[in-house]
């Protein structure tokens, strides 16, 4: 065994891509409560442990982090929508925001030997702030309850490596995209719901992709495989202490474009509705990854080589 990681939201999409990598040579504790997750997203693995809870339980937090002594810590569980947090705004800060500082405080107390804490931030905390692409120093304009937490909770996990000499660092996620992320909710990640249609229309079922707005948005669609590389560079370099970084490709495309990609490579027309445009929805998002860059990453999937490695894996 080499590390012991603890990964809360280890039973989501990007948890237990993690989760499952990291168990293959290390020991891994995943505390998630299947609100988003599933458990058999998980490898049975007799080095992966699973704790069905909720990172808002303050108990169960503490008893996980007093009786196991561990080298890192990814803080993933969060409510994911950004919609959801304008509905529920007093508890998705619980979950979104409370944990963490919980969490935090957990670990001034009981992980004096952490190597690095790493929470994940969002490309919400930029807002529809035009200027591109987003740098980690840009403006930040949170506009919605997801957003002000995320960004409140970045600060706090950065602050308490300044103030405290917790080893601390975050990412900020543009839009993640790849095997086993949940297609069920409106909100899911765009590429999740279409891959769901395409495959639908393939099994010759009656089904139509919702286009909110002309088509013409763009986005930064980042496949999963980058993700955990990035995320496993700012867990373990020593430049990452203190600092957030963008998680990216550094190149946008239409969804209208990635559409056009999908149907190709598929040798399939999906059948798209447009409707109006979601509210709150931002134009246009692109990361610049120089930061990222900066500790040795390298983004190896375009969205053209990304979706044809995950439709395969389909
Ligand atoms: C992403 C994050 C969100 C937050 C936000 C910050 C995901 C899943 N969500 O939201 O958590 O960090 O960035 O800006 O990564 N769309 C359709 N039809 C559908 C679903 C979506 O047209 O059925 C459109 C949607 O209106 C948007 C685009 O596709 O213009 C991408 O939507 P998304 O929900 O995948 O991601 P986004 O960027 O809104």
């Amino acid at each position: 065994m080499l590390y012991k990681y603890l990964i809360t939201g280890g039973a989501g999409f990007i948890g237990s891509t993690l989760a499952n990598h990291l168990s293959k040579e290390n020991s891994v504790i995943v505390v998630d409560d299947l609100s988003m997750g599933k458990e058999e997203n998980l490898d049975s693995n007799s080095n992966l442990k699973f704790i069905n809870g909720s990172v808002t339980d303050e108990a169960l937090m503490e008893e996980v982090l007093s009786n196991n002594t561990f080298d890192y810590i990814f803080h993933l569980a969060a409510i994911a929508s950004v919609a959801d947090s304008v509905e529920r705004p007093v508890e998705t800060h619980q979950i979104n925001f409370e944990s963490v500082l919980m969490l935090l405080e957990l670990i001034r107390k009981y992980q004096k030997d952490l190597k690095r804490l790493v929470f994940s931030s969002s490309a919400a905390v930029y807002g529809d702030e035009p200027t591109l692409p987003k740098k980690e120093e840009s403006v930040i304009r949170p506009l919605t309850p997801y957003a002000v937490d995320k960004f409140a909770a970045e600060q706090y996990v950065l602050d308490y490596n300044h103030l405290y000499g917790v080893n601390t660092s975050a990412v900020r996620f543009f839009n993640v995209y790849g095997p086993n992320q949940n297609p069920e909710s409106p909100y899911s990640g765009v590429i999740s719901i279409l891959v769901d249609r395409y495959k639908k229309i393939q099994n010759e079922e009656n089904a139509s992709f919702m286009l909110f707005g002309d088509g013409s948005q763009s986005r930064d669609f980042v496949f999963i495989e980058d993700v955990i590389q990035a995320l496993l560079l700012v867990a373990s370099e020593e430049d990452a202490l203190g600092k957030q970084f963008n998680v990216g490709t550094g190149s946008a495309i239409t969804l209208n474009e990635l559409i056009e990609v999908i149907d190709e490579a598929l040798g399939v027309r999906l059948s798209v509705k447009n409707e109006s445009e979601r509210e709150g929805d931002i134009k246009d998002s692109v990361a610049d990854i120089s930061r990222l860059k900066g500790l040795g990453y390298k983004s190896n999937f375009s969205v053209q080589e990304g979706m044809k490695k995950y439709l395969e894996s389909e």
